[in-house]
């Protein structure tokens, strides 16, 4: 399954990089957003997920944020995760970056995590930006800020909106400086996550991509390994503890 250059590759790096995304998560029942899960109330996922949605109907936008939040209450990491937990452990620099929102990394241990798209577990006020941690459940009534009476979003970064500079700086660094690059449960569609593996190559990197279908990445990794995280993930572990 993994080739010999990886398996050199894995045994001699000091520092790797992994990318997830939301086929990571898939296997923990969250749904993702494209292909032919990526449907909620006959809404596509990735329609909702914008600034345009929330503005146009905040209410259709919220009912849609708090039955996500609400699944996620209930859900719990995956062999997948907690497999990039035993890579942290193995090696001297990980750097874990997600694009998902909904905690699991965190919840399965990982500890350098960047969340480059926030994480729906926290609210932020439209207008005054004031961040609540632990948020009340959505109850069908627009939230609305303590402080300045703005409404209420969830702290994502939605389509249309700037990723948090700091964080994206640290991944970008991550990746230019890492040894080999993991690509993981993502359609390496959406921009600026997009383009940290093509930064990694750039900068030497050996480019993995682990996925249950192809990708506009695929043609440019180094190997592309088509299958279920959860399956491929605590393999690669046990490979890498074999040979180091
Ligand atoms: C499995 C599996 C299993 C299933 N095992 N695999 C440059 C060029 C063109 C456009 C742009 C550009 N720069 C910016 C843009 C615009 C836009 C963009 O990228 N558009 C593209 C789609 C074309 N980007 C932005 O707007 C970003 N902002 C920005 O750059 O600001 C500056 C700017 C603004 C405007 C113009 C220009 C510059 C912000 C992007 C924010 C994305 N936000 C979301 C929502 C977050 C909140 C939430 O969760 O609700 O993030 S959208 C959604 O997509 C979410 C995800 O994190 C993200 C990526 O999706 P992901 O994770 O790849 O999921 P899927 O479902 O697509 O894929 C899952 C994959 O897993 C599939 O391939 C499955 O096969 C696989 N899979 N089960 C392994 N078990
Ligand atoms: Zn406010």
């Amino acid at each position: 399954m993994f080739s010999e250059k990886l398996l050199m590759r894995l045994k001699h790096a000091v520092s790797l990089c992994a990318l997830t995304g939301a086929g990571i998560s898939a296997e923990s029942g969250v749904p993702t957003f494209r292909g032919k899960d990526g449907l909620w109330e006959k809404h596509r996922v990735e329609d909702l997920a914008t600034f345009s949605a929330l503005k146009k109907d905040p209410e259709l936008f919220w009912k849609f944020y708090g039955w996500r939040r609400k699944l996620l209450k209930d859900v719990q990491p995956n062999l997948g995760h907690y497999a990039l937990v035993d890579i942290e452990r193995m090696y001297e620099d990980f750097t874990l970056i997600t694009q998902n929102v909904d905690n699991l990394h965190h919840l399965a241990g990982n500890r350098k995590v960047l969340e480059i798209h926030g994480n729906i577990m926290r609210t932020r006020c439209s207008e005054c930006g004031t961040v609540i941690d632990d948020p009340n459940d959505y109850s069908g009534v627009l939230p609305k800020c303590e402080k300045c009476s703005g409404l209420q979003r969830p702290d994502v970064v939605l389509f249309g909106e700037n990723l948090d500079e700091k964080l994206l700086r640290k991944a970008q660094e991550s990746s230019a400086g890492c040894e080999i690059f993991f690509s993981i449960g993502t359609s390496a569609v959406v921009e600026p996550a997009a383009s940290l593996p093509y930064l990694a190559k750039a900068n030497g990197a050996y480019i993995v991509e682990i996925n249950a279908e192809e990708t506009p990445l695929s043609s440019h990794a180094d190997e592309t390994i088509i299958g279920q995280a959860g399956k491929i993930l605590p393999q690669l572990v046990m490979t890498i503890e074999r040979i180091r």
